[in-house]
């Protein structure tokens, strides 16, 4: 395991000891964590060298790796070996959390720009870094609690995690190259390296993240890890996890969005065409043809929250009940409101936000409640400075493939 100098979620409201002294994994609990055990299935450590084997193998072919809330709630910076990896595409030798030192690995910038170039890890390498910490989620977390079950790797919660990225924003770049954008530049194309025979992975964001988006060489203060997208990954903070392409080769700036199979059918929810509508709700188990017009693709993340004490099935001693957890958007209006729910939402009481990691990171809150002995179900859900919130049924945005669940979370646990 890897060396953890960082500061637990745990640490800020008491030691870990006490919260061991304080909880309680369930039978229940642990007789599921035995026949995962059991099972013949490679384990995480074995499909992705470095990576912790308590991480879910989804897929071991792709590589889907889920993480848990166990694993989540123990770090305020998600480690390389506790962090989630959802492969479409796997490049081949890149399936651990080492560095992939490549000086050399190029990076094409083309398309509406003058002139266009090309640039090496190497040189990127030394221009100035700009930091920032963000959450990477797959837009398909949650995907579980969508009714009917949409097809695709059966995330519950585990597919997120906040880490610090760090390398040269665009912004940085093309100012470095002396490069202009020009007219009818609206979308940023990258594709991902087919080196080793891996199929082209291609996907599209408007131009607005070229305001904070990086061409990330680090996380957490070592070189990125081959399996997160290393030597060099587009990281566009406050996003979902799939157009931050790993292993980029080439970045485009384009009139359209990319016609690829990643950008369209999948990776989509449905909008009303040409109205500002974000989303379409769609009758659950209908049939929908996602077109670039009709839908938009997996962009800026869903404001959500989850609870990550006590967990599900948990046994607290004691009536004083801090329960926590974390909460996060796409960073473009700030979290103001965190609300937690014990009587199935009739009424709600707000959490104590005490602390974000930047805008692009995860707010962590805390509701310190009074219990009486016995079962409780206790709920969250946050509220941004612009009024986006989550749904108490997150099924009203259920549509064909499981994207951008935010319902709100539900927890049950005991009090003694
Ligand atoms: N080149 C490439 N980049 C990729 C993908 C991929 O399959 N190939 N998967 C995307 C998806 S869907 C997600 S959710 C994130 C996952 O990032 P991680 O594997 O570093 O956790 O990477 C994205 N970038
Ligand atoms: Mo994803």
């Amino acid at each position: 395991m890897e060396k953890q100098g960082k500061e637990s979620l745990l640490s800020a409201g008491m030691d870990r000891r006490t919260f061991l002294k304080k909880t309680a994994v369930t039978g229940a609990a642990m007789g599921l964590m035995g026949m995962g055990m059991a099972q013949q299935q490679p384990t995480a450590d074995q499909v992705v060298r470095g990576k912790n084997a308590a991480l879910k193998v989804l897929s071991s072919r792709p590589v889907v790796l889920e993480s848990t809330l166990e694993l989540l709630r123990a770090e305020r910076i998600t480690s390389k070996a506790n962090l989630f990896v959802r492969n479409n595409i796997d490049l081949p030798g890149f399936n651990t959390t080492e560095a992939m030192m490549q000086p050399s690995w190029v990076v094409e910038v083309g398309g509406l720009v003058d002139p266009p170039f090309r640039i090496t890890v190497e040189e990127l390498a030394r221009l100035p870094q700009t930091e920032v910490t963000s959450v990477l989620q797959c837009s398909g977390n949650g995907r579980s609690f969508f009714n009917p079950r949409p097809s695709g790797n059966p995330w519950t919660y585990g597919g997120i995690g906040q880490v610090t990225w760090r390398g040269v924003s665009l912004k940085t770049l093309l100012e470095a190259k002396g490069a202009k954008l020009k007219e009818g530049a609206r979308f940023i194309t990258m594709n991902a390296s087919t080196q080793g025979g891996a199929q082209p992975y291609e996907k599209s964001y408007p131009i607005f993240v070229l305001d904070t988006a990086l061409l990330a060489l680090s996380m957490n203060g070592e070189p990125l890890p081959a399996v997160h997208g290393g030597p060099v990954r587009l990281v566009a903070p406050g996003t979902f996890g799939t157009a931050n392409v790993k292993w980029l080769a080439k970045l485009e700036f384009t009139a359209n969005e990319s016609p690829g199979n990643e950008q369209v059918p999948r990776y989509r929810v449905a909008t009303v065409p040409g109205w500002n509508i974000p989303i379409l709700p769609t009758q659950p188990g209908s049939r929908y043809n996602y077109t670039l017009e009709n839908s938009r693709s997996n962009w800026g993340a869903n404001i959500n929250s989850f609870i990550l004490f006590p967990l599900e099935g948990q046994t607290v001693q004691g009536r004083r009940v801090e329960v926590r957890g974390i909460a996060w958007n796409d960073g473009l209006s700030p979290i103001e409101s965190i609300e937690v729910s014990t009587n199935g939402g009739t009424s709600w009481r707000r959490a104590l936000i005490e602390g974000n990691s930047g805008r692009f990171g995860w707010y962590f809150w805390v509701a310190p409640l009074l219990l009486s002995a016995g079962e409780h179900q206790v709920m969250v859900r946050a509220t941004d400075a612009v009024g986006r919130t989550q749904p108490l049924d997150g099924n009203v945005w259920w549509n064909e493939r499981g994207y951008e669940w935010n319902g709100v979370m539900r927890v049950k646990f005991k009090v003694t």
